[in-house]
């Protein structure tokens, strides 16, 4: 299996976090990204290849284009201010605020395109935020031309993007900006098995009305876990959306063996539906030792889940999305890979 790789995610470094009360550097770091390709030249998954520039166009059919134009406007626009360092937002829009009014300022403008402190820049970050989009699209192009799977070692990550905002490290929805590109090169329904620890929050809400992607998330309860406000099991979806958005939250501690009933499950819906490509969110924070999660994920369950994805017989696009305990997550992430070649 190929993989598409930029070596410019590497700018997107430095930033700072708010959590659990304190302001530490952010968990979503460049060594993930490195780890995971030292892994695949390791192993001798198949060759890295940079990712060739792709416009826009595509992402502004998924997102609002005021929000893809406000992107590599805010470091330029921090910096106007006479300030360095991390830039975050502070207030949002919430229930009763004004959500329709752009505001001037870069803080407020930071605010009405998020829906956390999370999705933070520095200097190089939109930079990476387009070559983590570059990567998705140009892997998605080898499964277009015929690749039986590739793998988009996206850096920052994209699941919790929605259609105008950002947020969980999130900027830009690859996986999602990979769907509406299959679409439009002729795929009548493309799924999008999102297996992060976390709900795909911006992938429900980009899709959420439409029939011609099913949406299938496995994650932790939004009841007790981030990010809180979406990802419940009665979210089916809406109008021409309804029953082609699946959710399956989890407890806190869930084993290997609860997890793979409900990707058993999505699996038979996903079967159900006959799409014509399946997008893999390949979040690997369901591991024991993530920093910040708390499912029960052992190495060994990867290759498993690998299989298991495989056996769906579908031309498949890997994009990778989260996971922390930053050593392991590249032999994690590999493995599902490999359990899927060797399948
Ligand atoms: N105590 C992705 O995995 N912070 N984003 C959670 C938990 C945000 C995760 C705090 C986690 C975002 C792509
Ligand atoms: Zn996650």
């Amino acid at each position: 299996m190929k993989t598409i790789f930029s070596p410019r995610h590497a700018g997107h470094s430095g930033n700072l976090e708010l959590i659990d009360g304190d302001i530490v550097p952010a968990f979503e770091m460049p060594s993930r990204a490195e780890f995971i390709r030292a892994r695949i030249e390791e192993v001798g998954l198949g060759p890295v290849l940079e990712p060739a520039a792709h416009d826009l166009e595509t992402a502004k059919k998924v997102h609002r284009p005021g929000f893809i134009d406000f992107l590599p406007q805010v470091y330029p626009e921090w910096e106007k201010t006479g300030r360095s360092g991390t830039a975050m937002p502070f207030t949002w829009p919430t229930r009763g605020l004004r959500g329709d009014v752009e505001p001037k300022t870069i803080d407020a403008r930071l605010g009405f395109y998020s829906f956390d402190g999370g999705a933070t820049f520095v200097k190089g970050t939109w930079d990476a935020i387009k070559s983590s989009h570059d990567a998705a699209l140009t892997a998605a192009g080898l499964v277009q031309v015929g690749e039986r799977a590739a793998f988009a070692l996206c850096r920052p990550p994209g699941h919790h993007a929605g259609s105008s905002f950002m947020g969980g490290y999130c900027f830009i929805n690859n996986a999602a900006v990979a769907a509406q590109w299959f679409l439009d090169q002729g795929a009548r329904r493309v799924s999008i098995l999102d297996v992060d620890y976390h709900h795909g929050n911006g992938t429900q809400e980009i899709f959420y009305a439409r029939p011609d992607v099913q949406v299938i998330n496995l994650h932790a309860d939004p009841m007790v876990e981030y990010p809180f406000f979406l990802g419940h099991a009665d979210e089916t979806g809406a109008g021409a959306g309804e029953g082609f958005n699946h959710n399956f939250p989890m407890s806190f501690g869930t084993t290997y063996d609860q997890w793979a009933e409900a990707l058993e499950e999505g699996c038979r819906r996903l079967t159900a539906y006959a799409p014509e490509i399946v997008i893999v969110s390949l979040g690997v924070d369901t591991y024991e030792k993530d920093p910040i999660s708390k499912f029960k994920l052992t190495t060994g369950d990867y290759p498993k889940i690998g299989r298991r994805i495989a056996a769906l017989g579908l031309p498949t696009l890997f994009v990778m999305e989260g996971g922390y305990a930053v050593a392991e997550i590249a032999v994690n992430a590999v493995g599902v890979l490999q359990g899927f070649e060797g399948a």
